[in-house]
């Protein structure tokens, strides 16, 4: 038996569109923020009286396709025909619809990989979780991460930037919508890239990087926020000229933004990013972030989140 606990992360700069769907291969490089409030702890038992594999997802059996494709070739990796028992608890105050496939394939790699006997280095483990789910091979790892796109399997992985952090940095979530989001990430990405502007995106994209990489090595939330933001935009305009288009913000989503350009050309830092779905995260920092929240808690709930750890054992 061997137990696992990883954390959510944020994209500063999004991962949005694939190369290869069965490998997981994204079409850009993506960087991550992990978080410290939100976690999935997974605990894989490997049992000879399994017929077959068995998840259980807070306390329901689950079927879930991906966490069968992941152990499929953890097994072909290692030549073992054991099945196994998953068990995985998703920590998300107050049931705020945040769970995510980030920690929890992040959680289920490391679980997974100590069970069969793989490798638990993190390049390891983060092309192991990006099998389950791209987002998840930067939630291997702790503070900002790097998702290298590569080209294969081997060369598609994560690398830590920068953990731990010492700087300032928050992530405020604002919860206006607790429901699922419509369209699949995955989905939505593929129907993203129909987009005649999704090219221009990926060479924007290039550069988010290297300027992000400088801006997080400088300590520089303003230019880490300002980045982020343009990107988010970007990956949601793709959206909206898809071939069929569509659009994960909802009325509330742009009252939420408006209120932070607000808040930031009043000499406060607050920028924007969203992911696929309506909720805004505010990107600010320690000394702000209580005032940033006051003005947003009309909107919904409030989370204020830190820069949080790698997966680790528990
Ligand atoms: C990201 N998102 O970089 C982007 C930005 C959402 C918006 O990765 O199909 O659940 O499992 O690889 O990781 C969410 O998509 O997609 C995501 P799959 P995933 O965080």
């Amino acid at each position: 038996m061997t137990q696992a606990r990883a954390y959510t992360n944020i994209a500063l700069i999004k991962y949005w569109g694939k190369s290869d769907i069965t490998w997981n291969l994204p079409t850009s490089s993506s960087i991550g923020l992990t978080l410290d409030q939100l976690y999935t702890d997974t605990r894989v038992d490997l049992t000879d009286d399994l017929k077959q594999d068995q998840f259980i997802l807070d306390g329901q059996l689950a079927s879930n396709p991906r966490i069968i494709k992941v152990l499929d070739f953890v097994r072909q990796q290692t030549g073992s025909h054991k099945y196994a028992k998953i068990t995985s608890e998703n920590h998300v105050p107050n049931s705020a619809g945040l769970a995510s496939s980030a920690s929890a394939f992040a959680a289920f790699a490391l679980a997974a990989s100590d069970s069969y006997g793989l490798p638990t280095d993190r390049p390891s483990l983060s092309r192991l979780a990006r099998l389950g789910s791209g987002s998840a091979s930067r939630s291997v790892y702790g503070g900002f991460s790097i998702w290298y796109q590569g080209y294969d399997h081997q060369s598609s992985f994560a690398q830590s930037i920068l953990d731990p952090v010492d700087f300032g940095i928050r992530v405020i979530d604002v919860l206006t919508d607790k429901k699922t989001k419509k369209i699949p990430s995955s989905q939505g990405m593929q129907r993203a890239q129909s987009s005649p502007d999704y090219s221009n995106w990926l060479s924007q994209s290039k550069m988010q990087i290297r300027e992000m990489i400088a801006a997080i090595k400088n300590k520089d939330i303003e230019k880490i926020g300002l980045i982020a933001e343009r990107n988010a935009m970007g990956m949601h305009a793709l959206n909206r000229s898809a071939d069929k288009p569509f659009d994960y913000f909802a009325g509330e989503t742009w009252a939420v933004i408006n209120d932070i350009h607000r808040l930031y050309h009043a000499g406060i830092p607050a920028f924007a990013t969203i992911d696929a779905g309506p909720n805004v995260k505010v990107i600010t920092d320690s000394r702000s972030c209580q005032k940033v929240a006051d003005q947003l808690k009309n909107f919904g709930e409030i989370l204020i989140q830190k820069p949080g750890p790698g997966v680790v054992h528990v």
